[in-house]
């Protein structure tokens, strides 16, 4: 550690001890600013895509949305920055953007080399190939020699080849820049399969002109764990953003709901519960929050279950199986780690 950080810290240190609250400089320059700057995909359903209006919609867009609620109690305190998979991680680092809630993967490298962090798993996928239906082949690996379409800075880049190379198959890739190019290059017959991860690729199905024609195949070739992406160095803005995504998954866990949580505040006597939305105060105080921001939260966006059905829920044109997004309760993944 620099002697400029000790210094910092110790002078945070004191204005803690006297009681002002000081927080770290992210959300100081969040605050100031009066918005949070969230990167977001350019456009895929599901995650983020304007609707008719122009307006951004999404679970990616959600969660942005709900940061903003969690630091000001209002949804519309945030810009969204549209970024592609090759530029986002820069954007982050260079200041541009104060988070990524933007279909990004967590790994090893990425945690460890782009000055960055990964925060924790808001979403569960797995990488996959979109094929048109008729192509006929049963596994993967009998497409020896077929062109495929993967995006530009995506790990579903590596993953291909990763995969390809290990059966010994031959492949022909084509990298585009963003999903509808890809998407279009599919459509015209540019490429034999789109490879991406298994939630996307539904969505672009269900934005083709006509879905039945074209297929997700089942097999899955890695672990797409989706996070959030925060700059090194400022522990408290890592702390918010982990704690405020937990508590989303932890409003599930409760049973609490975007129609419930107010009363659940007024009558619950679980502890658990009263300490979430903040019957009690020290959640919120722990991360220089309001107490009541994640019964904001959850008013304005919903639990997980909520967010999860409402972009790509059966009532949705994407229709995705829960599967190991449902809470861990349930046979999925989904654990909210204790907020006590
Ligand atoms: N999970 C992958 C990225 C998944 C992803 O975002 N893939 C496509 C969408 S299918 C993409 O990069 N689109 C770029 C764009 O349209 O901006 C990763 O973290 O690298």
């Amino acid at each position: 550690m620099d002697l400029r950080r000790i210094m910092m810290g110790a002078a945070a240190a004191l204005l803690g001890g006297l009681g002002a609250a000081q927080a770290g400089p992210t959300l100081d320059g969040v605050r100031a600013r009066g918005q949070v700057n969230c990167g977001i995909h350019t456009g895929v359903a599901g995650f983020a895509l304007p609707d008719s209006r122009g307006t951004w919609q999404g679970m990616d867009v959600d969660l942005c949305r709900g940061l903003a609620v969690a630091i000001f109690n209002d949804a519309s305190k945030v810009r969204f920055v549209p970024l592609s998979s090759s530029t986002r991680f820069t954007a982050l680092g260079s200041g541009e953007v104060d988070v990524l809630f933007r279909t990004s993967t967590q790994t090893m490298l990425r945690d460890t080399t782009l000055g960055l962090r990964h925060v924790t798993t808001y979403f569960y996928d797995g990488h996959g190939f979109l094929v048109r239906g008729d192509l006929n082949v049963q596994r993967v690996r009998d497409m020896g020699g077929a062109t495929i379409c993967v995006l530009q800075g995506t790990t579903n880049e590596q993953v291909t080849a990763d995969y390809f190379r290990s059966v010994n198959v031959p492949f022909r890739p084509v990298v585009f820049e963003r999903t509808d190019q890809a998407a279009a290059a599919l459509q015209a017959g540019r490429c034999d399969a789109f490879g991406s991860d298994a939630s996307q690729l539904a969505a672009v199905r269900s934005t083709m002109p006509t879905p039945a024609q074209w297929t997700v195949l089942p097999e899955r070739f890695s672990k797409e764990p989706y996070g959030a992406y925060v700059r090194r160095g400022d522990e408290d803005w890592f702390e918010l953003v982990r704690w405020y995504t937990t508590a989303i998954i932890e409003a599930e866990e409760q049973g609490v709901t975007r129609a419930n949580a107010e009363e659940q505040r007024r009558t619950s006597t679980n502890p658990n519960t009263r300490r979430l939305l903040g019957a009690t105060p020290e959640l919120g105080q722990s991360l220089k929050l309001d107490p009541a921001w994640a019964l904001n939260v959850v008013r304005a966006i919903g639990n997980y279950g909520e967010l999860y059905d409402r972009h790509f829920g059966e009532a949705t044109p994407i229709g995705l199986p829960r599967g190991p997004n449902h809470l861990w309760t349930n046979g999925g993944l989904m654990y909210a780690l204790p907020m006590r």
